[in-house]
C-alpha cells in the first residue's frame, strides 16, 4: 500500500471524464487500497481515482465516525439509477479544494448500481451523508467539482485563492 499525492484545483486533470473499468482484478484492488489509505491519511470521507490522477470510474469511501470501526466502501463503475425529487443541503468540502466549505443542494436520496471490491454487482439505496457523498464522488468521475454547483462569483473567488496558495507553496519550496 502507498500514499498517492492528491491533485488540487485548479488543475485540468480534475476536469477529465473518467473511463469505465474493464475488470476488477488485483491491480485495480491495489489502486483501491492506495486510494483508501490516501483518503484516511488526508483525512477525508471519500475519494475518486481522478483525484490521484487515475481517470478510472473508481470511488472509495468511509463514513464511519472517527474512533469507531472502519467501514470501507468501494464503488467501481457506479451508475445512479434513481434520484429523489426532494433535495438535501450539506456543507461540502473536497480534498481537491482544500480549506473551502460551502453548502450544496442535491437529491436527498439515490439508488446506485456498481461493482464491489470483489467485482460482484451491488445495488445501494442511499440517503443522508451517504447519498450526498456518492453524488459528490460521481461528479468527480464527470470532471465536476462541488464548486461547480456554486455561483460563478463564489467559484472564481475560491479558484483565485487556490491558485494564489499554490504560488505561495511553490515559492516556499524554492
Ligand atoms: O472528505 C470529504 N468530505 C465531504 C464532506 C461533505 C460532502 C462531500 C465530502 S467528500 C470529501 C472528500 C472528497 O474530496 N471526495 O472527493
Ligand atoms: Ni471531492
Amino acid at each position: 500500500m502507498a500514499l498517492r499525492p492528491i491533485i488540487t484545483a485548479p488543475d485540468s486533470r480534475l476536469k477529465v471524464i473518467s473511463t469505465p473499468v474493464e475488470r476488477v482484478d488485483d491491480d485495480l484492488r491495489a489502486l483501491m487500497d492506495d486510494m483508501l489509505e490516501t483518503m484516511y491519511a488526508a483525512p477525508g470521507i471519500g475519494l475518486a481515482a481522478i483525484q490521484v490522477g487515475v481517470p478510472k470510474r473508481v470511488i472509495v469511501m468511509d463514513l464511519a465516525p472517527e474512533g469507531e470501526l472502519p467501514e470501507p466502501r468501494y464503488f467501481v463503475n457506479p451508475v445512479i439509477e434513481w434520484t429523489s425529487e426532494d433535495l438535501a443541503r450539506y456543507e461540502e468540502g473536497c480534498l481537491s479544494v482544500p480549506e473551502f466549505y460551502e453548502d450544496v443542494e442535491r437529491p436527498a436520496r439515490c439508488h446506485v448500481r456498481y461493482l464491489g471490491y470483489d467485482g460482484t454487482e451491488q445495488l445501494l439505496e442511499a440517503e443522508g451523508l451517504l447519498a450526498t457523498c456518492l453524488q459528490h464522488e460521481m461528479d468527480h468521475l464527470e470532471g465536476v467539482l462541488f464548486i461547480d454547483h456554486l455561483s460563478r462569483l463564489k467559484r472564481d473567488m475560491i479558484l483565485r485563492k487556490l491558485k494564489k496558495s499554490k504560488r505561495h507553496d511553490a515559492t516556499a519550496e524554492a
